[in-house]
């Protein structure tokens, strides 16, 4: 889709940034701000300004018209950029302490003022290190359920739901799911990056006919399933870490879809993660631990994730079917059903198609690399084509430890 521009907008560089938050009166001594254009995401600007006298410092984030992974060649709306604010916004209304504060926002020239998490780490990075974060499944659940229940019809009046769902219709990014997630690896098309030597494996893939009408029903259900408003692009890039906090970043891809698929991505990325440690620690002793610890993670964010989401239901649940506990396995069950499936296909794409993870590519070992990305893709289909065979977060999990 073409992106027509507002006469306003103009791309920001390191100087005008500086005349932005001077306009906005956002430090106090403007000759001396330091400025980093720190974006390395497949899609925006994102600089951090720094005031050198008192340390403060703030980011703004600006949406490019086209996508940087690709290039001029692939037009992409500013919208995202309202999207992001608007979710940003939404999510601090009942999780604040998991979101960086909105400070200003300009939809025409696409950006967001917001707080500067530099003492945070990304959670992929920090995975990759082998660093253990003891709060994070319990945050992670925490907030998944709480957005998941306070944006869907079973507390929001219908009216109020549906304005939402307009408020957070994202055509271009959606798109971009649609394709690279759930469609473009399960074909032979252009997007897909993979060595030659996972060609064999990946013909398979191709001509499994159950996989690709099993993912196809996925994609289905993500083009259909208005149920609440998601993250949409929560893999653990899109994380910030401490010991003690975590706040989830770059919400562009927000949009009422199916409940499973956030959580969906977390684990998947997860997986990811575990199976690449055997490349990335390499005592033993210590791979396994952290192997456990990531397992645990798993199972501790499902629980925490359903614990509290019961809850909910129970005392804040308005619509009145939330009365029935019947109904309330069959929404959970059906959440489980999901995430499995969209796990597989976020574990596929991310290991033969267009957007990578840095987990299994930086694997120096190259035909160790290529043997253990085939058994992600075994991983990955198996997900996508048992997902209703699977009953519980350990038979899930067991899926895991045998890659
Ligand atoms: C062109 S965008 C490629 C990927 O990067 C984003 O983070 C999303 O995961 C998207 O699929
Ligand atoms: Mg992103």
């Amino acid at each position: 889709m073409a992106t027509t521009l507002k006469q306003a907008y103009k791309p920001l560089n390191e100087q005008t940034v500086v005349g932005l938050a001077q306009k906005l009166k956002l430090f106090s001594d403007y000759q001396n701000i330091k400025v980093n254009e720190i974006g390395d995401g497949n899609l925006n600007l994102v600089f951090r300004l720094i005031e050198a006298d008192t340390g403060k410092s703030i980011i703004v984030k600006q949406a490019l018209p086209y996508a940087k992974v690709v290039g001029e060649s692939w037009p992409l709306t500013l919208d995202r950029a309202r999207i992001e604010s608007s979710s940003l916004i939404k999510s601090a209304e009942f999780a604040p302490e998991h979101v960086p504060e909105v400070f200003y926002t300009d939809q025409d020239l696409a950006l967001t003022v917001m707080e500067d998490l530099s003492s945070h780490v990304i959670l992929r990075k920090g995975l990759i290190e082998g660093v253990k974060y003891p709060h994070l499944a319990q945050h992670i659940g925490t907030f998944i359920a709480k957005s998941l229940f306070y944006t869907s019809d079973f507390y929001l009046h219908p009216f109020e739901k549906k304005e939402l769902v307009q408020t957070f219709t994202n055509p271009e990014l959606c798109k971009i799911t649609e394709d690279l997630v759930f469609t473009d690896p399960f074909y032979d098309i252009n997007t897909n990056d993979f060595p030659s030597e996972l060609k064999e494996a990946v013909s398979k893939l191709w001509n499994d006919t159950l996989l690709k009408q099993r993912a196809a029903s996925l994609k289905y259900k993500f083009l259909t399933r208005a149920e609440a408003l998601l993250h949409g692009d929560l893999h653990t890039g899109s994380i910030f870490v401490t010991e003690t906090s975590t706040k989830l970043i770059d919400s562009e891809f927000a949009y009422y879809g199916p409940q499973g698929f956030d959580i969906a991505h977390f684990f998947a990325n997860i997986a990811l993660n575990h199976a690449s440690q055997s490349f990335h620690i390499s005592d033993n002793l210590r791979r396994e631990e952290y192997q456990s610890y990531l397992l645990s993670v798993i199972k501790d964010t499902w629980e925490t994730f359903t614990a509290h989401y019961r809850e909910l239901w129970k005392t804040e649940g308005v619509e009145s079917a939330t009365k029935l506990p019947e109904f309330e396995e069959e929404i959970l069950n059906s959440i489980f059903t999901d995430m499995i499936g969209f796990a597989g296909c976020e574990v596929i794409r991310r290991t033969i198609g267009l957007a990578h993870v840095e987990d299994l590519d930086s694997i120096e070992d190259f035909n160790g690399q290529i043997e253990l990305k085939k058994r992600v893709l075994k991983l990955g289909s198996d997900w996508v084509k048992n997902a209703e065979r699977i009953k519980n977060i350990d038979e899930f999990i067991t899926y895991i430890r045998s890659v």
